[in-house]
């Protein structure tokens, strides 16, 4: 099968196709807790992945508790996140298939713009099985692809590849959906796929974080984000066949995905590394009636979420940034209310001479009541800057801003801290991510 690279076999061609990919997914730096990304993907807010959620478990309970193939549930999840890609400026399109004699959608959202010739795609299938909601399985990758493309759209993002996402119908009866969008997709469309992402099941309450060991590009792209935020990975072993990227892989393009884990047990050395429980299922819930929105873990939804922006921020992107040009910790730090001060590191290595006049501080920090909250930045030898003091009268949510601070005075290399404290009672939050940009 020859990937839009004339005249060279698949391994060639698949390899070729590796450097393009690689070209946008610089390595990332070796210091933990930082990450150079070819471009910045922003991080995806937990909140917006959640409301999403909701809307799918309000669905679902409004349609006969599921929202399965054939069933009218599936329709309006169908029906939900196209209005939300309409809106947002992606050009929808709505595939109709027929399977166990009832109609199936698949929903593709392009965005516009990118080289056609290398499209990336990501995808999760959309319907549930007909016990329950299917909120982890697999509302959460939906969800988390569905808030990546509208950051791309509010990003208003042009990266060198064309994007595209969907969503697939029947995957619980077989893989149907993405079966009947490969094999209706012709050849030479095929051909301009430069690799498919896939995300079922990122939710999962007894969380594992399992990265496809498919496409060496894809996996490394993935391994290398969890890598920046301090968080293990293993490769995914019952995967295969087990998700809509099989589909891809059979025509020989390249994959890779995510998953958190279904109904194997979580074993003592995987608890040791991730927390949880070992000896208990990572979803109790799989393919049940409590898979609903109290079957996921926030933090395993959230890592996973910046996790598919990150790979389609780095994936898509032909430019690349010097590496070590940006430094993120994406790790949640809880901020106690009317308390001590909390911190959260990145490490900046490499680099030579002291921090720009213009170093940038992005923060993102969830919270009830920001005026609460006294923010600093803290150089590697103590220094610090105050980016933000507390006040009373700023009742408002959420510190989500980028602070310009003259470093010059600082040596570069070191381990730079944000310190954030809560400095009056009532009302508490989080540090959801920040980032240092050179
Ligand atoms: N078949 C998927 C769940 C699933 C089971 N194992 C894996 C491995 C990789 C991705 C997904 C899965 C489903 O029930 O939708
Ligand atoms: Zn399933
Ligand atoms: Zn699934
Ligand atoms: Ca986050």
């Amino acid at each position: 099968m020859n990937l839009s690279v004339p005249g060279r076999t698949l391994t060639a061609a698949v390899f070729a196709l590796a450097g393009l990919l690689a070209a946008g997914a610089p390595a990332a730096t070796a210091a933990p807790g930082a990450q150079a990304a070819a471009l910045a993907a922003p991080d995806i807010p937990l909140a917006s992945v959640k409301a999403h959620l909701t809307q799918f478990q309000s669905i679902a309970t409004a349609n006969g508790g599921n929202r399965a193939h054939g069933r009218p549930g599936y329709k309006a999840s169908i029906d939900y996140v196209k209005a939300k890609l309409d809106a947002a400026g992606f050009t929808t399109t709505v595939q109709q298939f027929t399977s166990s004699g009832a109609t199936g959608y698949n929903l593709i959202a392009d965005w516009p713009g990118g080289d056609t010739g290398q499209t990336l795609m990501a995808g999760a299938h959309l319907d549930s099985v007909s016990s329950g909601a299917g909120i982890n399985d697999n509302a959460s990758g939906s969800a988390a692809v569905l808030e990546t493309a509208l950051a791309v759209s509010r990003a208003q993002l042009q990266p060198s590849k064309h994007l595209r996402f969907a969503w697939w119908g029947a995957e619980e009866l077989g893989l149907v959906g993405s079966k009947y969008y490969v094999n209706n997709l012709p050849s030479a469309e095929r051909s301009k796929v430069a690799g498919y992402l896939n995300f079922d099941m990122i939710g999962s309450p007894n969380p594992g974080y399992f990265v496809y060991d498919d496409d060496p590009v894809i996996e490394q792209t993935f391994k290398d984000y969890f890598a920046g935020i301090g968080v293990p990975t293993e490769i995914e072993t019952e995967g295969d066949g087990r998700s809509d990227h099989a589909s891809f892989k059979n025509v020989g393009i390249p994959v890779g995905g995510l998953f958190t884990g279904a109904s194997r047990t979580k074993t003592a050395a995987q608890a040791q590394k991730w927390g949880g429980t070992s000896g208990q299922a990572f979803d109790r819930c799989y393919h049940s009636s409590c898979d609903t929105t109290s079957n996921i873990s926030d933090t395993a939804l959230d890592r996973n979420s910046d996790a598919v922006a990150h790979a389609i921020w780095s994936l898509s992107s032909g430019t690349t940034v010097p590496p070590g040009d940006f430094y993120e910790n994406a790790a949640d730090v809880a901020v106690p209310d009317a308390g001590a001060a909390v911190t959260s590191t990145v490490t900046v290595s490499g680099r030579t001479g002291n921090a720009p006049a213009t170093l940038k501080a992005a923060v993102d920090i969830k919270h009830t009541f920001r005026g609460d909250l006294v923010i600093d930045l803290v150089a590697p030898d103590g220094t610090a800057y105050r980016l933000k003091n507390s006040s009373s009268s700023d009742s408002a949510d959420n510190v989500i801003a980028t602070y310009t601070v003259n470093a010059s005075a600082e040596a570069a290399n070191g381990d730079w801290k944000l310190r954030v404290q809560d400095v009056a009672r009532y009302d508490t939050g989080y540090i959801d991510s920040w980032r240092l940009t050179f």
